[in-house]
């Protein structure tokens, strides 16, 4: 059985809803809310699960083994490494192109969200720059723009339907949840022309439809 650890507005943790959903895994969804009473993430439970403080965390304990250990459960943390526990796992249909240099163009891109922008504007950043009493807004939506810009660029040169091609990969996965953290922080999306026309196919595709953190139990409504 597999349990996703996940708050309705991560976009991490979206990135892992999404693979599953395209993967068709089945799978119980565990909500952690992050501001609620300080950030559930930050109590003792939360923190045995990931001592980063942070979901996603994807826990895979024995199905049906009846008087399983649950605290002998697989936990791993780090959408992209759970993402690539998944194409091993479930190998069909595939997140990562097999041609090399397709397949390194889909990380590049990845990683771009995942190490450039993402970790730059993430919750304890905001909380951060707020106790020092600086207002994270400019700042958040600096390092998204620079970021999309160089989405945009790369993604010229590699484009079909999707950022890699014509087939759905780990960079669209990505994509899609960073892209409505920009909206969030007010930055202009439209204007990344190449990004928005990716982003409507992806929303045509179910899997991206449930994962939406509208299509979660735990949505609730607010900037
Ligand atoms: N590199 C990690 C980032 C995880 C991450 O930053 N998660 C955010 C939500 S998107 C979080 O849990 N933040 C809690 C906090 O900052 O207190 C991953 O890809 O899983």
């Amino acid at each position: 059985m597999i349990r996703l650890y996940s708050y309705f507005r991560s976009s991490s943790a979206w990135r892992v809803r999404i693979a599953l959903a395209y993967k068709q895994i089945p799978y119980e969804l565990a909500p952690i809310h992050l501001l609620r009473n300080g950030g559930e993430q930050h109590g003792a439970e939360r923190m045995k699960l990931n001592p980063m403080a942070q979901v996603p965390v994807l826990e895979v304990s024995e199905p049906g083994r009846e008087g399983a250990d649950p605290s002998r459960a697989f936990l791993l943390t780090q959408s992209i490494a759970i993402l690539e526990y998944l194409e091993e796992t479930h190998p069909d249909p595939p997140l990562w192109p097999s041609a090399p240099e397709s397949r390194a163009r889909a990380r590049q891109l990845a990683e771009i969200v995942n190490s450039g922008i993402q970790p730059l504007q993430n919750l304890s950043i905001q909380q951060a720059l707020r106790g020092n009493g600086v207002d994270p807004l400019p700042w958040m939506r600096q390092v998204v723009e620079n970021g999309l810009r160089a989405l945009e660029t790369i993604a010229r040169s590699s484009a079909g339907t999707f950022l890699v091609g014509d087939g759905v990969t780990v960079a669209d996965v990505c994509l899609v949840p960073q892209l409505f953290n920009a909206r969030r922080y007010g930055v202009d999306v439209d204007s990344f022309v190449l990004l928005r026309r990716i982003e409507r196919a992806c929303e045509t595709m179910s899997c991206f439809v449930v994962a939406h953190p509208e299509a979660q139990p735990d949505y609730e409504p607010g900037p």
